[in-house]
Parts: structure tokens; C-alpha cells; sequence
């Protein structure tokens, strides 16, 4: 009898450790999507005219956060578009910008309006895979005496744009 309640007990408490080790397991998962940028790979980005420059320009994870400053004294944006296509090789329409609508294309995300000495954060699930990182805004003006709108260059024609590859 007494053999027996000591085999017993070593058994129970190896259950209750293994119960005790997926509840740890379940809480990590639960704070890790509840904290935004918990356990992501951190890439810097710093937008200007005219770059976009990724710091590091690749990540291991598929959880990346970008750490997004603009340094330049427009305001710019940061698209994150998924494609196998290089980034001179993106279809762009009559403003020269990029045709985000594009078959080749799937736009994963972006921060709209990011103002001149401002930073933004943007975290996206990225499955490994080719990326190109950039701001996609025409400056539009009204040609009053033609009544035309006029367009300067695309911020991406002028250099706003960078390949990015997720391991
Ligand atoms: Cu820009």
C-alpha cells in the first residue's frame, strides 16, 4: 500500500507540472498579442528626401515592427507592398505612382500622412517572402490659368523605395 501511494505521487505532480506548463504556455501567447510589438523584430525606417531606408534591411521573424521617423521636411507615407517584382520594375500609372490596384501587387499595409520630424509605429504579420517598402504620394497643384491639375515627379519616382526580404 504504502509503495503504491508513493508511485502515485510522483505521477500526480508530473501531471499537475505538464498542466502547469501549458497554462504558462497559453499566457505567454495571450500577452504576446495583446502587447502590440511583443517579441517582433524591430526594423527602423527612416523616410526623407528621398529615400526610404530600412535599418536592417531584412528580418528572420514574420512579426515585424517598424520603427518609422520622418526626417525629411514633407510629409511622406510608408506603404509595405508583398511582390517578386523589383522595385524598379513596379507598375505605375500617369502620375507615376505606384498602381497599388496592380495584379502583381498586394499591398500588406501602410501609414497614411506621416508629418515632417514625426514618427510612426506599424506592426504587420510579414510570411517570409520579397517586399518593397515606399511612399506612394504625388503632389498635386491646380494650374489655375489652365485649369489642370499639375503633378511634380511621384515621391516614389524620386527614390522613396527600398526592397525588404523576410526570411
Ligand atoms: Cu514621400
Amino acid at each position: 500500500m504504502r509503495s503504491k501511494a508513493l508511485l502515485r505521487m510522483p505521477a500526480a505532480s508530473a501531471l499537475l507540472s505538464l498542466v502547469g506548463l501549458l497554462l504558462v504556455a497559453c499566457g505567454d501567447d495571450d500577452a504576446g498579442s495583446a502587447d502590440a510589438g511583443g517579441g517582433a523584430t524591430t526594423i527602423g525606417i527612416t523616410l526623407d528626401e528621398w529615400s526610404v531606408l530600412p535599418e536592417p534591411a531584412s528580418a528572420e521573424s514574420e512579426e515585424v515592427t517598424f520603427d518609422i521617423f520622418n526626417a525629411g521636411e514633407e510629409t511622406h507615407e510608408f506603404v509595405v507592398i508583398k511582390t517578386d517584382l523589383g522595385v524598379l520594375d513596379l507598375p505605375t500609372g500617369d502620375d507615376g505612382s505606384v498602381d497599388e490596384e496592380a495584379a502583381a501587387l498586394e499591398v500588406v499595409d501602410e501609414v497614411e500622412d506621416v508629418a515632417a520630424g514625426s514618427s510612426e509605429t506599424l506592426t504587420v504579420d510579414l510570411g517570409p517572402g520579397n517586399y518593397v517598402l515606399i511612399c506612394n504620394i504625388v503632389e498635386e497643384e491646380m494650374e489655375m490659368e489652365q485649369m489642370e491639375m499639375e503633378h511634380d515627379p511621384s515621391h516614389f519616382q524620386s527614390g522613396m523605395r527600398t526592397g525588404f526580404t523576410v526570411e
